[in-house]
């Protein structure tokens, strides 16, 4: 397991680690499952699991060097996964400290008092930032979901929609396009609405002249896509088309001179340049951009004080917007691969003003 060599890579004296979160378990055994333990060492992996799972992970994990063990449930899981430590005779054993429950982590530290514990949270979603050629296929297919879902939405809008019909009809045709399910909460904001990043879509309806702004992502084997796209019903004011574009310069320039090897905030800044020459400083008050996989939001950031670099097989979400309560907002975010030499985007959607 490549992914679990890189793990210990950068925990060098560690012997064994616990990984008990879903998403960590689905990242180093591509089995997705709600309960399970998972213990790596540096020569075997086990993962230990109830009925529920246990045929299925079998069948998953076949070639995979990975045991298959069966528990009758939860609290037996760990109790189990303490007896794999103590037989193999580790000694410092790196835990989920960001996960793992603590009644989880009781029973651990209970059964193996002369273990020595150590944090492994950070170092697991460190390996998780680079991903592999099979990460990168997922993740451009659920994009490719996406960018099918929001031509299929231009179509189906209509004045008098609430903003609810909107986000049920984008997740339809997110499922219907492949998706197994969504990345994350849909959000619809129209009107003055738009001017909140985070809106959840209301029973408020789009009204002429409104901006319609739309963020959404399909989840294609447990991998995330992430979009947004604001789009007009009806023609908007020249405010709202000077936002526009404004917003659009700032995500172009970005896009064209972003690089391998640059730091976050400096990422961050071809954006935000844009965005305070045209006078709208206050206006955007989140980052540039964040990280994407089989989390929604993962490191490394693009944003002000981010120090992180930016290296080849990272993914990065490139989204400014602008905000002015009780007016409106534009934001416009694509997905992109970083590599050595240039930046893949695998947002296929238009970012001209779409007009409704
Ligand atoms: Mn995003």
């Amino acid at each position: 397991m490549i992914k679990k060599d890189k793990l210990f890579d950068i925990l060098p004296d560690v012997d064994a680690v616990v990984i008990t979160s879903q998403n960590n378990r689905l990242y180093f055994t591509e089995f997705n499952g709600t309960f399970g333990v998972l213990v790596l060492t540096r020569d075997d992996a086990s993962y230990i699991t109830d009925f529920r799972y246990f045929e299925m992970a079998r069948e998953a994990m076949q070639n995979s060097g990975i045991d298959v063990l069966l528990c009758e449930n939860g609290a037996k899981a760990y109790e189990i996964a303490s007896d794999l430590l103590h037989n193999i005779n580790a000694k410092k054993v790196g835990y989920e400290d960001t996960e793992t429950t603590v009644s989880a982590a009781k029973i651990l530290f209970d059964r193996l008092p002369d273990f020595e514990f150590t944090p492994a949270g950070k170092a697991i979603l460190t390996v998780r930032q680079v991903k592999d050629d099979r990460e990168l296929d997922l993740i451009a297919k659920a994009q490719q979901i996406t960018d099918k879902a929001f031509s299929k939405i231009l179509t189906i809008i209509k004045g008098d929609m609430t903003e609810y019909d909107v986000s049920v009809e984008l997740e339809y045709q997110l499922r219907k396009n492949g998706a197994e399910g969504l990345a994350f909460e849909t959000i619809i904001a129209s009107g003055s609405n738009s001017s909140k990043p985070h809106a959840h879509p209301t029973s408020k309806k789009i009204k002429n002249g409104d901006a319609i702004t739309m963020d959404f992502g399909a989840r294609y084997k447990g991998y995330c896509a992430d979009m947004t796209r604001t789009v007009f019903y009806g023609k908007p004011n020249d405010e709202m088309k000077n936002i526009y574009n404004t917003v659009l310069k700032a995500q172009l320039n970005t896009i064209t001179n972003m690089r391998c090897g640059m730091i976050g905030k400096e990422v961050d800044a071809l954006a935000r340049q844009v965005i305070v020459s045209a006078g709208y400083t206050k206006h955007f008050n989140h980052g540039l951009g964040h990280s994407v996989g089989i989390d929604i939001h993962e490191s490394p950031s693009c944003n002000p004080v981010s120090e992180e670099v930016l290296m080849e097989n990272m993914l990065m979400t490139v989204e400014p917007g602008i905000y002015v309560p009780d007016f409106g907002g534009v934001r416009i975010e694509d997905l992109v691969i970083v590599k050595q030499d240039k930046i893949i985007d695998l947002t296929t959607s238009s970012k001209e003003i779409i007009v409704l």
